[in-house]
């Protein structure tokens, strides 16, 4: 059976795409397909190989042979050179990965280039760099020598949604294989043909078989499963807070694996009155939500301006809003592509009929674009009060509420008026204020005049039910790293 398929994308790029699934540094078959959409279309690009019970276990037992085999004590210098090479090779593909990123997610290309597929290469790098310098310490202790370890963990796996898919799997291999652990990742149903592409370099790059394993199925099956697996010690999710909730309880009903989540969010976005540059607060404000059709978990879906310069923005923001062309993710002119699926696109329709039947006032957008494909409008709701279910549930659309506020207590009270915690922004000319109100806001990440702002080297996860665990930068090792404290006596 053959486990590729050739595809040409809508801009007359040639892909041979792979739709087995990665295990052992094979493509092997699973137990049955899943068929994966082209959300710019509505189309079936192919059918991939899905994982069920049997190939969730032998990925697992792939990668626990791999990490006793050998990875678990390999030298740091080697891990590095892997964690290089196969970021060379992203890079030596760029083109290709972006294709089928876009191809099956409906990103537009030109963010795939310059946003995912170097998010993949980055993390890659800066994770390799870490590998030797994770120490342990010696600690003064009367008559004994005591010291730690910091061991990895084992097999982790890695549970990842469809909106950045390259980025969400190297925000959970990198660190992880840094640390001398070996993964499963199982990708979101609705994308899984880039990191399968992703399967063929790390063959190439030369990592021995089991060290990483790259699964496609079901969130209820393949996803339960790995969550429940008994020799993953480990589980990295991210997606709803939903099933934020269902890992956390897999973990407890069977081996206690370590569990870190990225959820939702609902990140309040403010502008003072007193910003320098209201042209830039708007481009920033605007690039806060509907980047990425926005589907993306801190998008800047709360904003609130304060009064003096509300009309100004309102006016501003929808104009630019209303510039951006909504289409073929593959035209370069394209700023917003589709939704991820019908369902993700019958959702966001559905919050946008709530905002309206709540009194919210639709000030832009609102409606599909196209008679194909999954594209709704850039879209504004004003006159919003904070019980609605647009204002505290997480839309992941191109859908805005904007709010006016008279003071800094009173929207610190809306901002915090939410279950979640992901991020948040302010704009505004004072560094006093910039700094008081970052402190007070309850988020993992406050950007000040800027959004959307991600690092591999700056750490990102949620307070409140976005989630637990820093991902990026140093902290992340730490979700992938164990401390063994030996004590020796040595007889003083
Ligand atoms: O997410 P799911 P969905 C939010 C966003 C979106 C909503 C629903 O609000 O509208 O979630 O999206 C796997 N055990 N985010 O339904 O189901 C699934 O296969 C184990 C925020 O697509 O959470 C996929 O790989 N795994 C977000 C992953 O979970 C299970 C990104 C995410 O899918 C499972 C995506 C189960 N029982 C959606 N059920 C963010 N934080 O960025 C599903 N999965």
């Amino acid at each position: 059976m053959s486990l590729t398929t050739e595809f040409t994308t809508a801009d007359g790029y040639k892909l041979t795409l792979n739709t087995g699934l990665f295990i052992n540094n094979e493509f092997v078959e699973g137990s049955s397909t899943i068929e994966t959409i082209n959300p710019s279309t509505g189309q079936v690009i192919t059918a991939v190989q899905a994982a069920e019970a049997k190939e969730v276990d032998a990925a697992v037992e792939a990668a626990h042979k791999a990490y006793y085999g050998g990875w678990k004590n390999s030298c740091p210098r080697e891990r590095a050179r892997l964690m290089h090479k196969l970021a060379d090779l992203v890079e030596r593909d760029i083109d290709e990965l972006a294709h089928i990123e876009t191809l099956d997610n409906g990103k537009p290309l030109k963010d795939a280039l310059s946003f995912d597929v170097p998010g993949l290469a980055g993390q890659l790098r800066y994770f390799a760099g870490c590998t030797d310098k994770v120490h342990g310490k010696v600690i003064e202790t009367q008559g004994k020598l005591s010291y730690t370890i910091h061991e990895p963990i084992g097999v982790c796996g890695g549970i990842i949604p469809w909106n950045f898919p390259l980025a969400m799997l190297s925000w959970k291999i990198a660190p992880a294989l840094a640390m001398s652990n070996t993964v499963v990742i199982k990708t979101s149903e609705l994308t899984p043909l880039s990191a399968l592409k992703l399967g063929s370099l790390i063959v190439e790059a030369g990592f021995p078989p089991g060290v990483i394993n790259i699964i496609t199925g079901y969130g209820h099956v393949a996803g339960d499963l790995l969550a429940r697996h008994m020799k993953v010690s480990k589980i990295a999710f991210t997606g709803s807070t939903a099933v934020g909730r269902l890992i956390m309880k897999a973990a407890a009903e069977t081996n206690l694996k370590k569990v870190t989540l990225e959820l939702g969010g609902k990140s309040p976005n403010i502008v003072f009155d007193d910003v320098e540059n209201l042209d830039e607060a708007v481009f920033w404000s605007r690039l806060g939500i509907y980047m990425n059709a926005g589907q993306v978990c801190c998008a800047g879906s709360r904003i609130f301006v304060q009064e003096g310069i509300y009309d100004q923005f309102i006016e501003k923001f929808k104009a630019l809003a209303a510039s951006g062309t909504v289409g073929n993710p593959y035209d370069a002119n394209t700023i917003q592509g589709p939704q991820i699926s019908e369902r993700q696109f019958e959702r966001v329709m559905g919050y946008i009929e709530s905002g309206k039947e709540e009194g919210a006032t639709c000030l832009l957008g609102g409606n599909r674009v196209g008679d194909s494909g999954y594209f709704i409008e850039p879209t504004i709701f004003t006159d919003v009060t904070t019980k609605m279910k647009i204002m505290q549930e997480e839309i992941f659309g191109p859908v805005v509420a904007i709010t006016k506020f008279k003071d800094v207590d009173e929207v610190i009270a809306m901002a915090h008026d939410t279950d979640y915690g992901l991020a948040a922004a302010v704009f505004t000319s004072s560094l006093k204020r910039a700094i008081t109100v970052s402190n007070r806001l309850e988020a993992g990440t406050v950007w000040v005049n800027c959004y959307n702002q991600i690092s591999e080297n700056v750490p990102f996860g949620g307070y409140k039910q976005s989630g637990n665990g820093r991902e990026n930068s140093v902290y992340a090792l730490d979700n992938y790293t164990q401390i063994k404290a030996v004590k020796i006596n040595i007889g003083l």
